[in-house]
């Protein structure tokens, strides 16, 4: 089996969660992690990463095969071509569903066949696994409606973006499911000095992360003490199978949401580089052995 080295990019919760997979997985070697120059310089670096290249260039790190790209959302249209453009497959977890993300795959379609490279886009477990999971339902079953109930728990996209607000020192997003695919979001925020909530409040609940949901913003003393990553989703479909009504399929998880989000990029980073041909893809375009390490014919007799 080849040896694919593997950088991660952004040390957040869902980087710190890839160093962890990368290591654990048998085909893969840590090249490094890289960080925002700032973040480099300043941070002393966490025992987990004694020994570990943290750099603020990928050229630092030699060879790579596939980058984790671990920044926020927002940051990936403009972080992904970097890398596609340097020969080295990407993953992402873009979670801004819908045209944007349909965006995405168009414009790092391109730089990834310009370059000969697979860019995994929107990989995680939603969208990323679930969506697989919605799209095997409606094949199974297609007539009918899916209900994807989140939580209650941690969404790290919206968090990520709250905390992106002018005046935000740190903030949660939970979210709370209210029945049928319908959801309120709670949003605890703590301040900067001087912050005014009201016009936080405001940028928060005007976001589109926010604005199509029932999102009601708190005030308090310290996120860290409310924070809890745990998430979960259940998913419900009740359908027709060719004219034959009432087919009832389920899924459900409670889950460490950057564990599983990690776990699920680093498969995907698997398939990047020794599966795909260039251009980008979202994950039910991907089969799903291409996720697994090992080899095609004994996959095919051991799990089928
Ligand atoms: P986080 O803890 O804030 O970490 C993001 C890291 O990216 C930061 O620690 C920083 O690392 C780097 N960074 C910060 N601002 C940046 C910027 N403007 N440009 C480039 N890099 C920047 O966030 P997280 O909780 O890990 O979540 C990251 C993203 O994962 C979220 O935005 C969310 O959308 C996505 N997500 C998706 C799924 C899914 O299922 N699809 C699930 C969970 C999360 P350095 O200081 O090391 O540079
Ligand atoms: C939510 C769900 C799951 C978010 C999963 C992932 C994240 O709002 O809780 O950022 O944690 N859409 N996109």
């Amino acid at each position: 089996m080849k040896t694919l080295n593997i950088a991660v990019v952004g040390y957040g919760n869902i980087g710190r969660f890839a160093v962890d997979a990368v290591r654990e997985a048998p085909d893969m070697k840590l090249a490094g992690v890289v960080r925002r120059a700032a973040s480099v310089k300043k941070s002393v670096v966490p025992p987990e990463l004694a020994g570990v290249r943290v750099v603020s260039d990928v050229d630092e790190l030699g060879k790579v095969d596939a980058a984790i790209l671990c920044g926020p959302t927002r940051s990936i249209p403009e972080t992904a071509p970097q890398y596609l453009k340097r020969g080295i497959h990407t993953v992402d977890s873009f979670d801004i569903h819908g045209e944007a993300l349909w965006k995405l795959r168009q414009s790092l379609d391109k730089a990834g066949k310009a370059s000969g490279c697979a860019a995994v886009i929107s990989a995680g477990w939603d969208p990323g696994s679930d969506s697989m999971v919605r799209t095997l339902m409606l094949a199974m079953a297609p007539r009918g409606i899916t209900y994807t109930n989140f939580g209650p728990g941690m969404s790290m996209g919206h968090s990520v973006c709250a905390k992106s607000k002018k005046g935000v020192r740190d903030a949660l997003s939970m979210t709370i499911p209210t029945g049928t695919g319908v959801h309120r979001r709670m949003v605890y925020v703590e301040l900067e000095k001087g912050a005014k909530f009201a016009a936080v409040e405001k940028a928060i609940k005007t976001d589109d992360y926010f604005a199509k949901d029932d999102t009601r913003v708190f005030q308090v003393e310290s996120v860290d003490a409310l924070k809890d990553m745990g998430h979960g989703v259940n998913m419900v479909r009740k359908g027709v199978s060719g004219s034959t009504h009432n087919q009832v399929l389920e899924f459900n998880m409670r889950i460490n949401n950057p564990a599983l989000t990690a776990q699920i990029m680093v498969a995907c980073a698997r398939a990047a580089a020794t599966r795909l041909r260039p251009g980008a893809y979202t994950m039910p375009e991907i089969a799903p052995m291409d996720l697994l390490p090992g080899d095609r014919e004994t996959l095919v007799k051991t799990l089928v």
